[in-house]
């Protein structure tokens, strides 16, 4: 097989033609579906006497350009493509093309998941419905005629608002759907089954009625309430902070189970993740309501930031992407806890989007260079891409954020675009300067920002120097300065916040930097206060300021901004982990005393309480001192756990008690976190009683996790209860395989307990979600026994890597990312990592998606 090819950013160039309309006619069946495809073709490149289309894995069954049908030798079947004449300035195109949708195991096109006949297009996934200019930049108005058996298949439905249906011979049916907005083919979609059916309404501001249907397994009813509702708050919402409107007379969300990531946001018809929409308090946790919602927000306000206005090219992807995470971010913070959603965000991007810097996968939010671009749904595009924009709102303000989105919406709404256009838009209606800003497009990695503080008693001045600087990435040497808004806060000995004056005036809490670096200089200052940097995450870097244990106490207790306090307590965290790995001991009187008073505060948030106990993760503290043993590092973390769980024993029971008592999400949050601090130092008993006791999911998993955390004697008994009570429920069943796969067991008999769970009814390697909640949870979830000294837990990774690899290369793609991030590791590590890598880059049928991730990581 000749070796895959790289596509450039640089390399755009227009389609030569367009598409118009779309009729498209599926006859669905499992193993031989014909699609006749329609199109209206328009030249807009005079002299273009060429018309390359794009497929995949097509049988092509026939083509005709107006009426006229072509033979063999009248085109090209080339690697991928079908080339024809095209003389004209516009022509009718039809071709029919036969494809095998039970056989798609990999998901993508038109595919079977259990018995539903469902599509997946994004990113390029059309192309293996029918040839095709499938491009983001090519925009047509579909219609789409399914024709099914009526029996397996009662529900047909596609894109847009149905005009016709009717029964047909031989048992079968038919719908046609027509779509009135022009869309790309990425955001087609078709969905045929049997479903139960949950529906509702929504009247928009303007009044007009929308139908709104919610489709599940058959049995699943009372699981779908929760993203129904949620749907309502959504649509309620964008029109109240953004002003933005649903525009068809019918929005569907269809779940499914066989499902590549989360959901999709196919104009008018949504498909899901089963996972990301059926909820019910006895089988999901409090944390997988709060997904549900965020995510049916996501792919609602997709809408309008995606499918109104998509983007140009697939490089450009941040453009939807990283705006859609910055509103369903907003949304979930207006309607819950703005600061506990605030470090949910950060700790994506310190754990793992640093990581992703650091990697072999480092790329701009705006790629310059891709292989397959699916391995471009990043947390870099996604997450990052969402703290660009939210630095832009923090740089405009609320007010003229939203002015740039008006005047983005109104200048660009039925296009395709890039992201300098809404940079633009932004820069135009606020006035703010964003020419240094762009840079964030189009540098990758993460910036350090290095701060030294200086304090003159005498002049009554404190000074701070800052200065950035962004160290190379594998994608990318030379690094320029950015445009960095830091947020900053400066307290008294008393803890009261200073007002200040920056350069003889009034400062507000925001510095913008723009220059490698500077110097604040702030007058008036008496006693040296203590200073909160970089206040809500303000921008994406790594902070480099040395500050006591002292004054990171001081500012934990006393910081306005709930963040910031939080953000004190990871420092304080991190350093204890530290020093507990350098084999000395942390001065845990003082954590208990400074952790204690927060625990016994029962005015403050209990979910912020648990985020402010919650240790830094592994991959945050390998990020803050890469290249340390990831194992030793583990252990210290653990051994910290418990040091803090035994000095705290009796504020914890007490505070423990007083979640008992309150029962509300926030304060299970904070009473599975204790329970775990109490597992970990050996208390069973309170952990069985929790199980035993529990009225939900969230108070189920807790005791679960605890028990298998602290390897405590009844976690066997209580996987099994578990196991027999969900066994026929696999959607449950994955948090049975993720705490099975995460537990710090020793490798080896924890992968025979592994392999025996692939063999569970339950398990199916050809679903997404199976593999993420065993394989996935094991490699990205388990450091003591995925990286064992023994390599043994890296070689069952590449097992199941070969096997995905044929099955379903996208979700092979996904796992791998631990592995190739080796040469973060220490040296023996590396050495056993590198060669599973070898052996999976010897794959003689290597899929792209694991090529581009494997070689990138081997040069
Ligand atoms: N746009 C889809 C993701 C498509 C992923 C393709 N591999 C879901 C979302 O971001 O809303
Ligand atoms: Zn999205």
């Amino acid at each position: 097989m000749s070796q895959p090819t790289a596509r450039h950013r640089l390399d755009y160039q227009a389609s030569p033609f367009q598409i118009d309309t779309l009729h498209l006619t599926v006859q669905l069946e499992d193993h031989a579906t014909l699609v006749t495809a329609e199109s209206a073709i328009r030249r807009t490149q005079a002299g273009a006497a060429e018309l390359a289309l794009v497929g995949e894995e097509l049988a092509l069954v026939s083509v005709s350009i107006d009426e006229v049908a072509l033979s063999a030798d009248e085109y090209r079947l080339e690697e991928g493509k079908l080339v024809l004449p095209m003389d004209r300035d516009s022509a009718r195109l039809t071709l029919v093309t036969r494809i095998d949708p039970a056989n798609n195991t990999a998901l993508e096109g038109l595919y079977k998941s259990e018995g539903t006949f469902c599509t997946q297009c994004e990113a390029e996934g059309f192309r293996r419905i029918t040839y095709f200019l499938d491009r983001p930049d090519v925009l047509a108005r579909y219609t789409t005629r399914i024709e099914a058996d009526k029996a397996a298949y009662p529900y047909l439905l596609a894109n847009g608002n149905k005009v016709d249906s009717g029964d047909l011979d031989g048992g079968r049916h038919f719908a046609t759907w027509v779509d009135p907005f022009p869309k790309p083919s990425y955001l087609f979609a078709l969905v045929a089954g049997d479903f139960d059916l949950l529906e509702d309404s929504f009247t928009t501001a303007s009044g007009r009625d929308v139908a709104l249907q919610l489709f599940v397994d058959k049995g699943q009813k009372g699981r779908g309430h929760h993203a129904l509702a949620s749907l309502k708050r959504a649509m309620k919402w964008d029109e109240e902070r953004f002003n933005l409107e649903y525009d068809l007379d019918i929005y569907m969300v269809v779940a499914v189970d066989f499902f590549n990531m989360g959901a999709m946001e196919n104009k008018g018809l949504n498909v899901f993740n089963s996972k990301c929409v059926l909820a019910d308090s006895d089988s999901a946790t409090d944390a997988e309501f709060d997904r549900i919602e965020s995510i049916i927000g996501h792919e609602y306000f997709h809408n309008w930031t995606g499918n109104r206005i998509t983007c140009r090219d697939w490089f450009q992807l941040s453009l939807k992407e990283g705006l859609t995470v910055f509103r369903d971010q907003e949304f979930s913070s207006d309607l819950g806890s703005r600061a506990v959603h605030r470090i949910e965000a950060v700790k994506v991007i310190r754990g793992i989007q640093f990581a992703e810097d650091a990697g072999p996968m480092a790329h701009p939010i705006r790629p310059d260079k891709v292989i397959e671009m699916n391995n471009f749904y990043t947390v870099t595009v996604y997450d990052k891409g969402a703290e660009i924009i939210r630095m832009m709102h923090t740089l405009l303000g609320e007010q003229g954020f939203q002015k740039g989105m008006a005047l983005y919406v109104e200048r660009h709404d039925g296009q395709a675009v890039t992201c300098d256009d809404f940079v633009q838009a932004m820069e135009e209606a606020s006035g703010v300067d964003l020419t240094l800003f762009r840079r964030w497009y189009s540098q990758s990695g993460t910036p350090v920002l290095t701060v030294e503080e200086e304090f003159d008693a005498e002049a009554a001045q404190y000074k701070l120097h800052l200065r950035q600087h962004t160290p190379a990435t594998a994608d990318q040497a030379q690094k320029q300065p950015l445009h960095l808004p830091v947020r900053l806060e400066l307290l008294s000995t008393s803890g009261q916040a200073l007002e200040l004056t920056l350069d003889g005036q009034p400062f507000d809490g925001l510095y913008s930097l723009t220059e490698p670096q500077a110097t604040l200089t702030f007058d008036g200052v008496n006693a040296k206060p203590v200073a909160s940097l970089l206040q809500e995450f303000s921008a994406p870097v790594k902070l480099s300021f040395a500050q006591s244990e002292a004054e990171q106490i001081h500012l934990m207790s006393y910081a306005n901004n709930a963040v910031a306090r939080w953000d004190a307590a990871q420092g304080i965290l991190a350093n204890a982990v530290f020093v507990t790995l350098e084999g000395d001991t942390p001065d845990s009187d003082a954590l208990a005393r400074a952790f204690g008073q927060i625990l016994a505060d029962d005015r403050l948030d209990a979910a912020l309480v648990a985020q402010m106990l919650t240790l830094p993760s592994v991959s945050t503290l390998m990020e803050m001192h890469s290249g340390c043993d990831v194992v030793a590092l583990h252990q210290a973390r653990r051994q910290l756990q418990t040091t803090l769980g035994s000095a705290l024993a009796a504020e914890m029971e007490l505070a423990y008690q007083r979640c008992v008592a309150a029962n509300d999400a926030p304060h299970r949050a904070l009473k599975n976190l204790l329970l775990e601090f109490k597992a970990l130092c050996g208390e069973s008993e309170r952990v069985l009683a929790q199980y035993e006791q529990a009225s939900n999911m969230t108070e189920t998993l807790g005791a679960l996790r605890a028990a298998n955390q602290g390897l405590l004697p009844q976690r066997r008994q209580m996987m099994t209860d578990f196991e027999v009570k969900w066994r026929h429920d696999p959607l449950v069943m994955d948090k049975y395989f993720s705490q099975l796969a995460t537990t710090p067991m020793e490798v080896v008999p924890l992968l025979e307990e592994i392999n025996r769970a692939m063999s569970h009814a339950a398990f199916d390697i050809g679903n997404p979600n199976r593999v993420r909640a065993l394989v996935g949870a094991f490699a990205d979830g388990n450091p003591k026994a995925f990286h064992d000294a023994s390599g043994a837990g890296y070689r069952f990774l590449t097992e199941q890597l070969i096997k995905l690899n044929g099955i379903n290369p996208q979700c092979a793609a996904r796992i791998i990312t631990p592995l190739i991030g080796f040469k973060q590791h220490t040296g023996e590590r590396q050495q056993q990592m590198r060669q599973c890598l070898e052996q999976l880059m010897a794959l003689e049928d290597l899929s792209k998606d694991l090529y581009e991730k494997v070689s990138k990581s081997l040069s």
